[in-house]
C-alpha cells in the first residue's frame, strides 16, 4: 500500500500540468526513476465475463443498454472461458487478468458465486487477479479478497463536478464508498479515469488531486482516452492529443510517485513514439491483448516488438509483495442490508436523455 506523502494543492497541480512540456517530462522522469524500475512494464490482459446490457447512463459507454452502440449482450462466461482467456493472456506476457461486467453493483446472487469462482480459477494459474464490477460493499470485497482477489477496479472517471453531466445514475460518493470498501478487504485498490469526454484541464487535475488524497494512494491509476463509440452521447468527440496523455501520465506519475500508472484505453489512437514518451514521463503498466472490454486494443505482437525496440520487460506476478491467498469462508459475509443502498442522483444530462431516446428508436426500426 501507498502512503501519502505530500498534500498537493489544486494551484500546485495546476501549475504542473502546464509546466513546459519536455520539463515536465524530465520531472516525472526523475520521479519515476527514484520510484520504480523504469524497464519493467505491468501487463494486464481485460476479459469481458459479462457484456453490455447495463442500467446506468454512463455517456461513454458502449455497454449501457439505453444506447444503441451494437455491443453484443452476453451473459457470464464459463470457468472453461476465462481459464483459457487466462491462459492466453500469460502467453502475452500478462502477470494480471482484469474481470470486468457491466454491471451498477454486485448483489449476493448465484451470479456473484461464480464471479468467486473465477477469481479462485485464475489465482491458481499464479496470475494476479483484478476485478471490476461497479459498485461493492465491505463483505462483497472480503469475500473476493479470500477468493484471492489482487485488485479492484473503479475509476472515479473525471472530477466531482464534471461527473454529473457525464453521469445520473450513481453518484461521487458511492464511487469514494466502494474504493473505502475495497480497502477495508486489504485488497489493492485501482482508481483513474477518463480524459477527452470535453471535461477541462482544471478537472483533470481535480480528478488527480481526489486520487492523490486518498490515504493511502491508489496502488494503480488507469488514464483511459475516450474511445468514442458510435450510438453514445460523445461519439463525436475528437481523439485527445498525444501530449495531453504524457501530460497526464508525468502529472500522475508526480503526484502519486509510488503508484503503478496505467496507459490504459485509447493506444489505438497513439503512435509507438507517442507511447514511449508515456512509459518515460512515468507510465508502467498497459492493457495487453486484442481488445479492452468491448472496443479494439493494438495488436499483442506488435506490443511484444514495441517493448524490444524500446528495451522494457514485462513484470512478474506477485513481485510488489503482496501475495493473495484463497482462504476458506468462516464468517458470515452477505452484506448488509444498509450496504447494498447505493444512490441514484437521477438528474437531467440532456445529451443522455437524448442518446437514449435515439437508442430507442433504432432498437425499434430493427424489430
Ligand atoms: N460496470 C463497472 C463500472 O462501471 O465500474 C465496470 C466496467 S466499466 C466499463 C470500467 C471503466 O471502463 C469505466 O469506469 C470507465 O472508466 C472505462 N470505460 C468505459 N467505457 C470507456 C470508453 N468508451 N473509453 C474509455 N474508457 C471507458
Ligand atoms: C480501465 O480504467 N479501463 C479499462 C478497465 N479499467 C476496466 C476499460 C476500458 C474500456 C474501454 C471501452 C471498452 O472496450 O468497452
Ligand atoms: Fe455500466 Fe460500467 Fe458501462 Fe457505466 S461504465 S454503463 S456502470 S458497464
Amino acid at each position: 500500500m501507498v502512503a501519502n506523502k505530500k498534500v498537493w494543492t489544486l494551484e500546485e497541480v495546476h501549475e504542473l500540468y502546464n509546466t513546459p512540456l519536455l520539463e515536465l517530462v524530465y520531472r516525472a522522469a526523475t520521479v519515476h526513476r527514484q520510484h520504480h524500475n523504469p524497464r519493467e512494464v505491468q501487463i494486464s490482459t481485460l476479459v469481458s465475463i459479462k457484456t453490455g446490457g447495463c442500467p446506468e447512463d454512463c455517456a461513454y459507454c458502449p455497454q449501457a443498454a439505453r444506447y444503441a452502440t451494437g455491443v453484443e449482450n452476453n451473459d457470464l462466461l464459463s470457468v472453461e472461458t476465462v481459464r483459457s482467456a487466462a491462459m492466453q493472456a500469460q502467453a502475452i506476457g500478462a502477470s494480471r487478468l482484469c474481470m470486468g461486467a457491466a454491471w451498477r453493483n454486485v448483489k449476493d446472487d448465484e451470479d456473484f458465486d461464480h464471479v468467486v469462482e473465477l477469481v479462485k480459477t485464475v489465482r491458481e494459474l499464479d496470475m494476479e487477479v483484478c476485478c471490476t464490477l461497479g459498485m461493492l460493499s465491505e463483505n462483497q470485497a472480503k469475500r473476493l479478497a479470500k477468493a484471492g482477489l489482487y485488485a479492484y477496479n473503479h475509476n472515479l472517471d473525471t472530477s466531482e463536478e464534471y461527473y454529473d453531466d457525464i453521469i445520473s445514475t450513481r453518484s461521487y460518493d458511492d464511487r469514494l464508498k466502494t474504493l473505502s470498501n475495497v480497502r477495508k478487504a486489504n485488497l489493492t485498490v485501482c482508481s483513474g479515469g477518463i480524459i477527452g469526454m470535453g471535461e477541462s484541464v482544471e478537472d483533470r487535475c481535480k480528478m488527480l488531486l481526489t486520487l492523490a488524497g486518498l490515504s493511502p494512494q491508489p496502488d494503480s491509476v488507469p488514464i483511459n482516452a475516450l474511445v468514442a463509440v458510435e450510438g453514445t452521447p460523445m461519439e463525436h468527440l475528437k481523439p485527445i492529443g498525444i501530449w495531453e496523455m504524457v501530460r497526464m501520465v508525468a502529472v500522475t506519475r508526480i503526484v502519486m510517485p509510488d503508484t503503478v500508472v496505467r496507459l490504459s484505453a485509447g493506444r489505438t489512437e497513439m503512435s509507438q513514439e507517442g507511447q514511449a514518451l508515456c512509459f518515460l514521463a512515468g507510465a508502467g503498466s498497459i492493457f495487453a491483448g486484442d481488445k479492452l472490454l468491448t472496443t479494439p486494443n493494438p495488436d499483442a505482437y506488435e506490443d511484444m516488438d514495441m517493448f524490444k525496440e524500446l528495451g522494457l520487460i514485462p513484470k512478474k506476478p506477485f513481485t510488489d509483495g503482496f501475495v493473495p491467498q484463497i482462504e476458506e469462508i468462516n464468517e458470515d459475509l452477505s452484506s448488509n442490508p444498509d450496504d447494498l443502498r447505493w444512490s441514484r442522483p437521477g438528474h437531467t444530462i440532456e445529451a443522455n436523455v437524448q442518446y437514449t431516446k435515439l437508442g430507442k428508436e433504432k432498437r425499434k426500426a430493427q424489430e
